[in-house]
């Protein structure tokens, strides 16, 4: 069935890839065999729960549930299920991997098959809201981390073949057999499973503790993403996205320091871009590596702003050569949306043009400092790699980017950038712009103040836009600003009880979901973990 399943994937494949124009045709099949040599062999660990636990509704409690012990895994083992009927285990922190358990029959004998029903939660709130009726506006049923195991014969071992992400487990029955049966959970345990290794980087002793706190959690984070891809969350989505691998891979250069999974995120997306030269924005793994079909033309271009780092940090010119062409087409994709001005337009192609999960918010100046950031990238991975002549024109189109995008979006009067058709004031487009060099540090400095202070300033809605306005304030100089902005935020988390930093975090709403629904939210995702890497790479900020 599995070679069935890859036949039709790679006929789909190849229908889509073989077509004329394909200006990769000669290259992907190598650049998937080397993606695939770079794939790591993931670690195992054997956990065993630390507690069994209850929720308690507490209004003092993030999201207002928390959970409380109620005896040890110990106090589970051998007792009869009928008695216990529900229970819910605590790892005591966030786990990537499968469930095994042994059942032991302890009165009469099997008459039917036994329903038992496993619920794995990140949160508690996971574990507490009702899953039905379920809403059309959500993302599928599916990510929901259940499952209803029919056993036909106990006294044996199971191991639930769907791979878990959670810290809690809840098992209740569902359904007793008949007669006097009972059985026991006798034994448990997960393996836990990640491609992260030893972190290579530590803090020194004299580290803040909050800080240490923030760095720990923001480890965790990347370990279980890092699996055979940088995923961008183990529960949802499970794959490999460019935005999120660009911040993992800065994270992980500043912690395991193991670049195998960057090179490999890196070939994949390289063999798997669409005809026309341009990068799908994400990438499924099973049951053999494809796109999906998506184009976000701002993580095309951070494709490239990964490759230069890759080099950087490695050293790995042959790489960077080999796979120079799919940058190159990542900019002129990437132009296409420019008009005469020099101005991005959104409107000038079909895309999905994706800056941050806030709703509402303007994309047109953060797009216009995105595409200019990747150029200027661009034209420096040009120059490491002898490559100038080929982009010649790039010079002259950072300064025609450079000087539409600051008349269009940049009111110097207000000393404020104003987005789109709307002037709408945002603090990720002040962040691009200064990110793209538009704006001097003097000045960026200026708008990401006057932004904090405008009424109905649109504020960054996940912590992948937090990532970028806390660059962007460093860049500005605003050290100190950039510092408390961090504490408070990701120490905000760390306060509210988070062993790994979520998808989806605003302090100022704790039930904000962009799925409409809190337990789809990925509460270990990859985007969030870059406080590691500004902790470790700006120590005068954030080590004193
Ligand atoms: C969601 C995920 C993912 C992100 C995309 C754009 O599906 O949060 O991490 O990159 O959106």
């Amino acid at each position: 069935m599995k070679a069935i399943i890859s036949l039709l994937f790679f006929l789909a494949l190849a229908g889509n890839l073989s077509a004329e124009g394909d200006p990769f045709s000669n290259d992907r099949n190598r650049w998937m065999r080397k993606a695939e040599e770079a794939k790591p062999v993931l670690n195992k660990q054997e956990c065993l729960p630390v507690a069994l636990v209850r929720a308690v509704e507490d209004s003092s409690e993030f999201q207002g549930w928390r959970y409380e012990e109620t005896g040890k895994p110990s106090d589970l083992y051998g007792q009869g299920f009928k008695s216990i009927g529900t229970v819910t285990l605590d790892f005591g922190r966030h786990l990537v991997g499968h469930l095994s358990f042994h059942t032991k029959t302890t009165a009469g004998c099997l008459d039917s098959p036994l329903r038992l029903k496993f619920t794995f939660g990140e949160r508690p709130i996971d574990l507490v809201l009702p899953y039905e009726p379920w809403e059309k506006d959500r993302l599928g049923r599916g990510w929901m981390q259940d499952e209803i195991l029919v056993l036909d014969h106990l006294d044996d071992w199971v191991t639930i073949p769907r791979r878990m992400a959670f810290r809690y487990v809840r098992i209740e029955m569902d359904g007793w057999p008949g007669g006097g049966y009972d059985f026991a959970i006798d034994s448990l345990f997960f393996t836990a499973q990640s491609s992260a290794g030893a972190l290579k980087k530590i803090l020194p002793e004299s580290c803040p503790p909050l800080m240490r706190s923030i760095f720990e959690v923001g480890v965790e984070t990347l370990r279980e993403c890092m699996q055979t891809v940088y995923e961008d969350g183990p529960k949802r989505d499970r794959r490999l996205w460019i935005g999120d691998m660009y911040l993992q891979a800065l994270a992980n250069r500043y912690s395991f320091q193991d670049p195998a999974l960057t090179r490999r995120g890196l070939y994949l997306f390289a063999a798997l871009s669409w005809k026309n030269g341009t990068l799908p924005a994400s990438i499924i793994e099973t049951p053999v590596p494809h796109p999906q079909p998506n184009h976000i033309p701002q993580y095309a271009q951070i494709w490239n702003v990964i490759l230069l780092d890759y080099l950087k940090e490695t050293g790995d010119r042959e790489t960077a050569l080999d796979l120079w062409k799919v940058a190159k087409e990542q900019i002129r994709a990437g132009l296409t949306f420019v008009d005469e001005n020099g101005v991005y337009d959104t409107s000038r192609g079909q895309a999905w043009h994706f800056i941050d999960h806030r709703e509402g918010l303007d994309v047109h100046a953060s797009s216009q400092g995105i595409l200019l950031f990747a150029l200027r990238k661009t034209w420096e991975l040009a120059r490491l790699l002898g490559k100038e002549e080929e982009v010649a024109d790039y010079p002259a189109l950072i300064r025609r980017l450079e000087k539409g995008g600051r008349k269009a979006w940049y009111n110097r009067k207000r000393g404020l950038v104003e987005s789109g058709p709307s002037r709408q004031v945002s603090l990720i487009a002040q962040a691009w712009m200064v990110l793209s060099g538009i704006l001097t540090p003097e000045e960026g400095a200026k708008a990401i103040r006057t932004a904090f202070g405008t009424e109905d300033c649109v504020m960054p809605g996940s912590p992948y836009a937090t990532h970028y306005l806390i660059e962007a304030m460093l860049l500005s100089g605003m050290k100190e600003e950039a510092k408390a902005y961090l504490t408070d935020y990701w120490g905000g988390m760390v306060r509210k009880g988070f062993d790994t930093f979520p998808e989806a975090y605003d302090p100022a709403d704790e039930l904000f979901s962009p799925y409409h629904f809190v337990p789809l939210n990925s509460n270990c995702h990859a985007w969030s973990c870059t406080p590691v890497y500004f902790i470790q790479a700006y120590p005068d900020v954030f080590l004193r």
